[in-house]
């Protein structure tokens, strides 16, 4: 019998409790009915309070993915032109040895630096996570080279690590009741999900009397379902919105200027650029309504009353952000956060676009502290600079690496990379530019790719590793950072044909390049010691068994979590994490980059490609690309049900 399995379904068949792994917005506990080795049913979770973390339609479809006919059982080397998509069976021995050999080649021939390794979010899982137990593999090889940034949300952390210093600016989903006006600002949450529960949430606050608005270019299912107001807006031109929204209430006298002085830096400065002082032009309403093609009274109006209803929650999220001067667009959300005193504050926000919370979503590994990458020694961290000069000379932003490989050293990157391994992502799908991506992966010496399903980026590898699925092991995961749970993905099912977990493949190529000591414990041991070992979740999770059994543990919160709260209760024993200790709406770190695209306050800038760009008039339409619905980026594609 399975760990995991709780109880007898009907018809004979075991269920198992597990969740979702997939790098979406939510984590649904799921209780995977099993007969005969196969999912038949999938239901979701049967919590009775605090509240129920219902499933999506993307789990609700989840044997879909794992039964496919489509998966990859067997490892594969290309035999046609690269991209082509002819491949021929091999066995695992023929292509664990394959690797070894050219791992050793390029080494060998030109050093460490020219592997290279593209993870993605593909799975969230904390211990069969290929891009932890592959980095750690290969930095026991010598190293490798790798990529930084982060195509989610470079804007907004780069905003609210300018602004707060701090990533966690979310709160407790259940604080949206007590909040009398949220505004969805470029946010979607009965799609991207944000925290499995934040619709549910939205949908108590609206029912208890909260007044919810959209401002987005789409009608989208969480406007249509939760708004009583929606305000379309031309992409790209948020911040100017913004901007005459400060403007209206800076000629009204409705900000908070008490909290400005005693929490913020800079807002005079701000004032001066808003008011016209700076430049000469005042960003009125009618300003803005040129540049967004929202009406100037839609802006008062939204002006007055969110400066006047208290408490107020504006969500601003990632996806305008994912842009041109993006993060002008959360910075200025964090900025009329601030003039409006909602900081810090029950049922206001912090706004800054990543909503996270501190609980309820560390597993840190035990076997992954200490693992350096010699390729990077003595470089500078990624984690928490903001010092752009500084920002890994020895790494390849993200949105470079095809660019990168094209160019190597000659184009001012720290390698000439050969030889790389793609896992966890199908970037050439997910990434800008495909037609470059397609020339960069066939003028790779050698392409690795582990892979559920033969994606486009897969068919341009020169040997495909088949991966085992989530459901046909077992492993730790949690929520984004929006909880407050854990949850233990319990296997369901055994894997078909010969697939295997990247860390069984990392394994099987450590022992095949002498590296002792890759993997020391069994499955059992890592997450045990993965429970016990991390500070928070011993504290949190007393009975591993039943946490096992359970499939989740759900943390009780006193009451909601709220960001910056003890900053705004005590900020005399509570500075915030910046230089000067408060919110910098004007920031002496970006100033001193002196980087006209950066401006040190928040302020509108026109960009390429936007409305006023003269190539409107060959190119009107401009296009966005939400995540969709019905799959996690292109993980799901494959699944009947979902198209
Ligand atoms: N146009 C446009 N492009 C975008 C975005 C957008 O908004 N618009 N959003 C961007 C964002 S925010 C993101 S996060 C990226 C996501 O981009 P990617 O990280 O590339 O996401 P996926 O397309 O889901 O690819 C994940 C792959 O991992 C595979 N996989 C699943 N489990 C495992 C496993 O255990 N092992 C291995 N080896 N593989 C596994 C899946 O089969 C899938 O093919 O896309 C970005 N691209
Ligand atoms: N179902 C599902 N959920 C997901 C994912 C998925 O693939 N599928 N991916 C997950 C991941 S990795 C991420 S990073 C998050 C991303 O979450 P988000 O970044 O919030 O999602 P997006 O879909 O990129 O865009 C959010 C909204 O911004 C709007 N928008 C785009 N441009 C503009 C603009 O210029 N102005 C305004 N006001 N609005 C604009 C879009 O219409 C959309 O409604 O979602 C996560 N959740
Ligand atoms: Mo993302």
């Amino acid at each position: 019998m399975n760990a995991g399995q709780m109880s007898k379904g009907s018809n004979g068949t075991e269920i198992i409790r597990a969740t979702s792994t997939f790098d979406c917005g939510g984590r649904c506990p799921l209780r995977l009915h099993v007969k005969d080795g196969m999912i038949v049913r999938v239901e979701g979770d049967d919590a009775q309070e605090p509240e129920q973390l219902r499933a999506c339609l993307r789990c609700r479809a989840y044997r879909k993915e794992v039964h496919h006919p489509d998966r990859l059982i067997h490892p594969l080397k290309r035999v046609g032109p690269k991209g082509e998509g002819k491949f021929e069976r091999i066995s695992w021995d023929d292509a664990l040895e394959t690797i070894v050999r050219e791992l050793r080649r390029v080494k060998k021939t030109y050093g460490n630096p020219n592997i290279f390794l593209a993870a993605g979010g593909g799975y969230l899982g904390a211990l069969h996570n290929g891009g932890l137990a592959t980095a750690k593999l290969l930095s026991m090889f010598g190293g490798y080279t790798t990529h930084y940034g982060n195509v989610s949300s470079e804007g907004a952390v780069w905003a609210v690590m300018t602004q707060y210093g701090s990533v966690m600016v979310g709160h407790s989903r259940e604080d949206f009741l007590n909040s009398r006006l949220i505004i969805m600002w470029g946010w979607d949450p009965a799609r991207m999900i944000s925290g499995t529960n934040t619709t549910y949430h939205l949908i108590r606050a609206k029912e208890a009397g909260a007044r919810i608005v959209s401002v987005d270019p789409r009608y989208h299912d969480s406007a249509a379902t939760l708004a009583e107001q929606w305000i379309p807006i031309r992409p790209g031109t948020d911040t100017a919105m913004m901007v005459s929204m400060a403007c209206v209430m800076m000629r009204e006298n409705l900000h908070d200027q008490e909290f400005l002085d005693r929490y913020t830096v800079g807002f005079d400065r701000f004032r001066d650029y808003v008011l016209g002082v700076e430049d000469g032009v005042e960003k009125t309403p009618a300003w803005a309504e040129a540049i967004t093609g929202v009406p100037a009274r839609t802006i008062e109006r939204l002006a007055r009353e969110y400066a006047t209803t208290k408490p107020a929650a504006l969500v601003d999220c990632q996806g305008p952000a994912r842009s041109a001067m993006g993060e002008q667009y959360n910075r200025c959300a964090m900025t009329l956060t601030a003039m409006t005193g909602n900081i810090g504050r029950r049922g206001g926000s912090a706004a800054g676009g990543l909503m996270g919370i501190p609980v309820g979503h560390l597993f840190r590994s035990p076997g992954i502290p200490g693992m350096k990458n010699p390729v990077e020694a003595g470089g500078p961290s990624i984690r928490g600079t903001l010092d752009l000069r500084l920002r890994l000379v020895r790494r390849v932003h993200i949105n470079r690496m095809f660019d990168a490989i094209l160019k190597g050293r000659d184009g001012g990157y720290p390698a000439d990379i050969q030889l790389a391994w793609f896992l966890n992502n199908n970037f050439l799908n997910q990434l800008g530019n495909t037609n470059k991506a397609a020339r960069a992966l066939s003028a790779l010496e050698f392409l690795i790719v582990s892979e559920l399903f033969m994606t486009p980026t897969a068919r341009f590898a020169d040997i495909v590793l088949p991966v085992t699925h989530a459901a046909e092991r077992n492993d730790l995961t949690r929520p984004w950072p929006s909880g407050p749970y854990y949850t233990f993905v319990n296997k369901a099912v055994e894997p078909p044909g010969e697939c295997k977990s990247d860390l069984e493949i990392a394994s099987d190529l450590a022992e095949k390049l002498g590296l002792r000591d890759y993997n020391p414990l069994s499955e059992e041991e890592w997450l045990k010691a993965f429970v016990e070992k991390n500070p928070e979740t011993a504290e949190q999770i007393k009975d591993y068994d039943r946490f096992r059994r359970e499939g989740i543990h759900r943390v009780k919160l006193a009451e909601p979590i709220v960001a910056f709260k003890e900053q705004i209760e005590d900020p005399e024993n509570n500075p915030f994490p910046t230089p000067s200790g408060k919110i910098e709406i004007f920031s002496q770190r970006v100033a001193d980059l002196h980087n006209p695209l950066c401006p040190p306050i928040p302020k509108y800038l026109s960009t390429w490609e936007d409305h006023n760009d003269p190539l409107k008039e060959k190119y009107p339409l401009q296009l966005l690309s939400p995540h969709p619905k019905n799959r996690a980026h292109s993980h799901l594609y494959k699944v009947d049900w979902l198209r």
